[in-house]
């Protein structure tokens, strides 16, 4: 297929409720979409990377530039018919992840709707896997920061009460092991995690043995974000399954940090390991050896969200992911239909040609800080 033209947009779209963690407060996420035109059909992808370097050292600006300077210019004219042909193209480029798995997703969207398949059963075609993919994803949801244990405490009761099965709360100095007790306290039973962004040290190791005592289904990462040394050291010291997702940018990153047990469990996103080609390599890894993964999540609109529920439905993918309803994060959200959160605590995985979802021009018009088009 003829890459004909590409629309990049800069967007800024208001949270329903603020997203605290360690490192930062979001109110507003901004994002970028990429759109990829070619034979008449259009493809999406969402970069993650946000407005401040705090996650990750890309930011939206970061990305915009790799994008527009480097990216786009090598794929824009090109007959591209995988994935893999558009990713040897840009190669070259060290790091910028999210900037590389944005394009790659808008393709990935765009090849898939030319074949009139779904982006899920395109990454699990016939005879990949041993197991049929699924058509529901098991969700849970990462409950932020919070003012005071009490309001803590009542988010996360809203959310249980919606049917969520299983809750991540984020930890940081000041508000971890007695909030984690006070959650235990009240919710005995739930599957329960905690999410560090990578807060503490590994001096800090005696917190997490008295964290060890509260059956969590996890704890992620703990420690730096650059990291996998001290983690193993810490992994050796716990009961618990450490997670890793920062640590992890590659499947490269991947390998070494099981191969040093530097982790029980991987965070795998989409933007943070550089896109689904690379998304689905560690989980392949991951499940070749028994170690189970999950799908993050960056709060995306639905453009991401609905790649994020597609890579989910792999067989490797079998603890709950970081995917929401879409009314949690977004009201309203630029692409339709929602995801909506079903009794069983999942989300149902899109049928439709690609991502199986739409982009609202109008509401994307609306939230549009900057936009530019190539070709
Ligand atoms: O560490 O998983 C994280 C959001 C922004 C940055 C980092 C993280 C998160 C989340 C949100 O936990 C998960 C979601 O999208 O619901
Ligand atoms: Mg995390």
């Amino acid at each position: 297929m003829k890459i004909d033209q590409v629309e990049l947009y800069h967007i800024s779209l208001p949270l329903v409720h603020p997203f605290q963690t360690s490192f930062d407060i979001e109110r507003e996420r901004e994002c970028l979409l990429v759109a990829i035109h070619g034979e008449g059909l259009t493809g999406w992808g969402e970069c993650v990377a946000t407005a401040r370097p705090g996650f990750s050292y890309e930011t939206v600006t970061t990305a915009w530039h790799i994008l527009t300077g480097f990216i786009v210019p090598a794929i824009l004219g090109q007959t591209i018919s995988t994935p893999r042909d558009a990713i040897d193209r840009y190669r070259w480029i060290r790091g910028h992840p999210m900037a590389k798995a944005a394009l790659e997703a808008a393709l990935w969207d765009l090849l898939a709707q030319a074949q009139s398949t779904s982006l899920a059963d395109m990454l699990a075609p016939p005879g990949r896997y041993d197991a049929p993919r699924r058509g529901k994803v098991n969700v849970g949801v990462s409950v932020g920061v919070q003012p005071t244990v009490d309001d803590l405490l009542t988010r996360i009761q809203r959310f249980v009460d919606q049917g969520y099965r299983r809750i991540k709360i984020k930890i940081k100095s000041g508000w971890d092991l007695e909030t984690v007790q006070a959650v235990r306290g009240r919710f005995p039973d739930l599957p329960l995690m905690v999410d560090a962004n990578s807060a503490y040290q590994l001096a800090d190791a005696p917190l997490f043995e008295v964290m060890d005592e509260y059956n969590l289904l996890m704890i992620e990462q703990p420690l730096a974000y650059d990291d996998i040394v001290d983690h193993a050291k810490l992994q050796a010291r716990l009961v618990t399954p450490l997670c890793l997702d920062e640590s992890i940018t590659s499947p490269a990153h991947a390998r070494w940090a099981l191969e040093i047990g530097a982790c029980r469990i991987i965070n795998i996103k989409v933007g943070r390991v550089g896109g689904l080609t690379a998304a689905r390599e560690i989980h392949d890894m991951a499940r070749a050896q028994g170690v189970p993964v999950w799908c993050g999540g960056m709060l995306e609109t639905g453009v991401g969200r609905a790649a994020n529920v597609a890579i989910a439905s792999l067989p490797g993918y079998t603890l709950p992911g970081d995917l929401s309803a879409t009314a949690r994060y977004y009201a309203p959200d630029v692409a339709d239909p929602p995801f909506v959160l079903n009794a069983d605590s999942t989300l149902t995985v899109p049928t439709g040609p690609g991502i199986g979802v739409q982009v609202n021009r109008e509401r994307l018009g609306r939230v549009t800080i900057r936009a530019s088009r190539f070709g």
